[in-house]
Order: C-alpha cells, then sequence, then structure tokens
C-alpha cells in the first residue's frame, strides 16, 4: 500500500481570474489532505516535461506560452484514490463538455483556458510530483494526530 498523491495546478487563468480561493475548498470538502502548495512561475523547462506527450499537437506552442503567461499555484493532494477523484472533479478538458458542477463545468470558457490541472494516472502523478516539487516541499502528514502527541 502507498500513500496516493496527486498534482493540481491553478493555470495561469484561474490565477487571474480570482479562482485559487474557489478551487482549494473542493479538494478540502473530500477530506483529501494538502501536502504541498506554492506559487510559481512556472519555469519553461518544467512545462515541457510536464506536457512531454504533447510535443506533437498544433496547440503545442499555444499551450506553453499560456502555461507561461503567469504565475501558477501548484499544489499536492493526498486520499486514497485522489487521482480519479480529481479527475471527475475537475471535469472534462474542453468546457464544452464539462459536465455543471465539475470545476472547469463551472469555471471554465474554452478548452484552451480550462484553469485547472489535475495528473490523469497515478503513474503520472508521481513523475508530475517530483517534477514541480522538491521532497523537502512536501509534509508527511500519514496518520499523524497532532493535538494528541502534543496534549497527551
Ligand atoms: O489532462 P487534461 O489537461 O485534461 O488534457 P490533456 O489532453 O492532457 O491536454 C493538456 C492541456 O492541453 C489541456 O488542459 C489544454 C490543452 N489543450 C488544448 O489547448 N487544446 C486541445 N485540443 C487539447 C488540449
Ligand atoms: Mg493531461
Amino acid at each position: 500500500w502507498t500513500r496516493e498523491r496527486t498534482l493540481v495546478a491553478v493555470k495561469p487563468d484561474g490565477v487571474q481570474w480570482r479562482l485559487v480561493g474557489n478551487v482549494i475548498p473542493c479538494f478540502e470538502r473530500r477530506g483529501f489532505k494538502l501536502v504541498g502548495m506554492k506559487m510559481l512561475q512556472a519555469p519553461e523547462r518544467v512545462l515541457v516535461e510536464h506536457y512531454h506527450d504533447l510535443q506533437r499537437k498544433p496547440f503545442y506552442p499555444a499551450l506553453i506560452s499560456y502555461m507561461t503567461s503567469g504565475p501558477v499555484v501548484a499544489m499536492v493532494w493526498e486520499d486514497p484514490n485522489v487521482v480519479c477523484s480529481s479527475r471527475t472533479m475537475i471535469g472534462h478538458t474542453d468546457s464544452a463538455k464539462a459536465a455543471p458542477g465539475t470545476i472547469r463545468g463551472d469555471f471554465s470558457v474554452h478548452i484552451s483556458r480550462n484553469i485547472i490541472h489535475a495528473s490523469d494516472s497515478v503513474e503520472e502523478a508521481r513523475r508530475e510530483i517530483q517534477l514541480w516539487f522538491q521532497s523537502s516541499e512536501l509534509v508527511d502528514r500519514a496518520d499523524k494526530n497532532h493535538e494528541s502527541s502534543i496534549y497527551a
């Protein structure tokens, strides 16, 4: 058994449209544990690695310039099945197909401006988390009862 984690990132349009504070409660109220979070201007090197499987797509140059157009808020969330649950919560890549009630379905206007990222498999999640975060930037929250360790 390994703890499942996923990378979620509010993209530059999500930050610009003040959606960061809207997105975080969606994950918190599912009971997911936040184990890492930072705001950064994504280096192109990171994005090239992040979207390595899309390099031959016609939209790739526009995707990289969109993702470098402003800061992103990157987060790591932990829970059993967090990868699959998070994909369901963010909704379809294409805003036209994203169901109402999903984050993209409620807030995104176009496939090329879909405001949020979440890893699409456990393997990809592991790769993306290593790419975006140093291990020292992630917190170990496994079964720690902070209160009892203080007040015991
Ligand atoms: O994982 P997800 O973000 O839902 O979609 P991907 O197929 O991995 O594509 C990554 C990213 O690329 C997508 O979020 C927007 C952009 N994109 C696009 O601009 N135009 C497309 N036709 C497909 C994807
Ligand atoms: Mg993807």
